[in-house]
């Protein structure tokens, strides 16, 4: 929905101008389908910025905007070069994909405001594999989905082609997002068939000229589950079984037989009673070694570290390095090992997970979670660009930050898609898709930079809007954080659907299901300890940076009672007692929610009416529910520590 530039911008851009792409190259016969769409993107974006001024293709006077690239293969080298040069913008590179992406980039300058004359931009991704993880099952409930039912259907595929898939492909594209792993890491053995591989097919045609690869989550039991061709199916899925191997040799031929750039397996094993190759006593490196030699060098095996399981009664953010770890060396080269970003799950803070930096001889890819399970679903504003930026730069100590450690492999994203008329839920959670594509394709670009970039291609380019609402953005995560977990507190959510405050619940069958596992609080005082006193999950850390976290007394507060149990009269850094600071930050986090509502109410003559009102109904819900969550929260540690609210703390509302 880009506004049309200004008289003066469209006459910088010297308009009418003309599309002129490189002439094929020798022995093509017709343009590549990359070529064709990123020529039709520039027509159709540039039209849309200069309203009356139509851009031609061909020869002829005004400005030339020539696509340079070689008409080659799509999944080419993605590195793209725009330059205005005697007038005339060249967007190169050496494939067409490319040139898709430099014209994606060309249409995000020209919306920003960009003058075309100073266009000067080399780009490249900074990873090579930049996925989204949707967890869509194939009767499209979307599991942790708030966007509405799922955006594929199956139903209908492959025959009839939802307009929806095309339009997705050009979302992904324009961000730099490469692939999507379709359906549920809970998976269905039957999504494996042939009756699904067809239809797989189908949607991997339709997104191959935008440079997105399809991947599926493999359910690991399938052999034993569905036929496989001629080897029907088995009694056993141990790993290491010839026939199980063949199993999968014939599973995998046949999907390359149908789509040939078929991305490869995401499998999560092992993991909240999905089965696994510790199922045969075997390991997670004999399970998707396995899986790779079927895939050989087509694609890759990403396999997910997010394992837990009841085994483990004294700290369950410990589980994955234990697992994990022993096996660094052990995987095959086109596996990867997909990690949360932190140890436990997607909470609104969690230190970086300490895998990172351990598996030196293993190529690991980052696991966000765009879609906001514990961060109010699409109804509270939270932009997610800080905390992923939080992890990304988290120095591991050990030789590189997470971004350096994950560089080799990619960053993946549980989607936050839906067949909901804005597909994410809310307006504001687009900005979080936006985000992860923009953060996989460049993780140091500055979440400022990102929120502008959405803001104004989405609502309004004007700074006096801008500067307004991208602090508001970019405080908003913290904001979430304070009125729910503030001071490292995590997992205090209502059981199952983890919407609203749960920390007083502790009856649950698994120890690590209940909140009070994760804050261990009573009369005395609250927080986890993981130092060597208690579960010692600190020593996972690289000494160095164990060591900024061992003493409360100078940490960062952030992961205060993530790593120590503290005594309620603890003084905090400020001179606070702890309970006070508590009492504080719950009270800090409300009242920035009722900022954002004024803020957003006095912004409504720049935001067409509609998407106003939407925005404005969301904050008003949140409001509500940021006063829920202190309240709860706070009546419930008084009824264990018999503190009166200090003074000058807010009234329960
Ligand atoms: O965050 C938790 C979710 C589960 C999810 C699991 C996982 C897909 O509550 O719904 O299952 O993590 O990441 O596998």
């Amino acid at each position: 929905r880009n506004a049309p530039l200004d008289a003066e911008q469209v006459e910088r851009l010297g308009l009418p101008a003309r599309l002129v792409r490189t002439a094929l190259v020798e022995g093509a016969q017709s343009p590549s389908p990359t070529m064709n769409v990123a020529t039709a993107e520039l027509m159709h974006g540039l039209n849309s910025l200069a309203a009356a001024h139509p851009v031609e293709r061909g020869s002829g006077p005004g400005r030339a905007i020539r696509l340079d690239c070689p008409e080659s293969r799509a999944d080419g080298d993605a590195a793209f070069t725009i330059r205005t040069v005697d007038g005339d913008i060249r967007i190169g590179g050496n494939s067409d994909l490319a040139c898709l992406y430099g014209a994606y980039a060309l249409l995000r300058e020209l919306s920003l405001g960009t003058d075309p004359d100073t266009l000067d931009i080399d780009s490249a991704p900074a990873m090579p594999l930049r996925l989204l993880n949707h967890w869509d099952n194939p009767d499209g409930h979307v599991e942790r989905g708030y966007a509405g039912r799922s955006i594929f259907d199956w139903w209908h595929l492959p025959e009839r082609l939802d307009q929806r898939m095309i339009d997705y492909a050009r979302a992904n594209a324009s961000v730099g997002i490469n692939g999507a792993v379709v359906n549920n890491v809970n998976a269905r053995a039957f999504m494996l068939e042939p009756r699904y591989i067809e239809k797989l097919a189908r949607l991997a045609d339709a997104w191959r000229p935008y440079g997105i690869r399809v991947y599926l989550s493999a359910r690991f039991s399938a052999p034993t589950e569905i036929d496989g061709g001629d080897i029907g199916r088995l009694e056993t899925a141990d790993p290491l079984d010839p026939q199980v191997r063949a199993w999968w040799q014939a599973k995998a031929d046949e999907i390359y037989a149908a789509i040939p750039d078929f991305g490869g397996f995401l499998v999560k094993a092992n993991s909240e009673g999905q089965p696994g190759p510790q199922d045969y006593g075997r390991t997670h490196a004999d399970g998707a070694n396995m899986l790779a030699q079927a895939i050989g060098d087509r694609g890759t095996v990403i396999w997910r570290a997010f394992v837990y399981s009841a085994q483990d009664e004294t700290d369950r953010a410990k589980q994955a390095y234990e697992e994990f770890v022993p096996l660094d060396g052990a995987f095959a080269d086109n596996v990867i090992v997909q990690v949360k970003n932190g140890a436990i799950d997607f909470q609104p803070r969690e230190p970086f997970h300490p895998m990172f930096g351990a598996m030196p001889q293993t190529r690991l890819m980052l696991e966000v979670q765009i879609t906001k399970e514990y961060l109010g679903f699409a109804s509270h504003l939270a932009f997610l660009a800080p905390m992923w930026r939080e992890v990304l730069d988290a120095d591991t100590g050990r030789g590189g930050s997470v971004a350096e450690v994950v560089a080799p492999a990619g960053m993946a994203g549980v989607a936050n898609t839906g067949s909901d008329r804005n597909w994410s839920g809310s307006d504001f959670d687009q900005a979080n898709w936006y985000a992860f594509g923009r953060l996989a394709w460049d993780p140091a670009l500055s979440s400022d930079t990102i929120a502008r970039e959405w803001l104004a291609q989405t609502f309004n380019r004007e700074e006096a809007f801008l500067a307004q609402t991208a602090p508001m953005m970019l405080s908003s995560r913290e904001t979430v954080a304070r009125y729910m977990t503030p001071l490292g507190l995590a997992h205090l959510m209502a059981t199952g659907h983890h919407y609203g405050p749960a920390p007083w619940v502790c009856d649950l069958d698994r120890p690590e299901w209940n909140p009070c596992y994760y804050h261990r609080a009573d009369s005395d005082g609250i927080g986890f300890d993981r130092t060597a006193t208690g579960s010692n999950a600190l020593g996972q850390y690289a000494p160095a940076i164990a060591d900024t976290w061992s003493d409360p007394a100078t940490m960062d507060e952030h992961y205060l009672l993530w790593f120590h149990h503290l005594d309620w009269d603890y003084r905090t850094q400020s001179g606070l007692p702890l309970w006070d600071e508590l009492v504080q930050r719950y009270d800090q986090g409300v009242t920035e929610v009722d900022t954002m509502v004024h803020t957003w109410d006095d912004l409504s003559a720049y935001v067409d009416p509609e998407r106003h009102r939407a925005v404005a109904e969301n904050l008003r819900i949140q409001q509500r529910e940021a006063n829920w969550w202190r309240d709860a929260s706070i009546a419930y540690w008084q009824s264990l520590n018999g503190l009166p609210l200090p003074q000058g703390a807010r009234a329960p509302s």
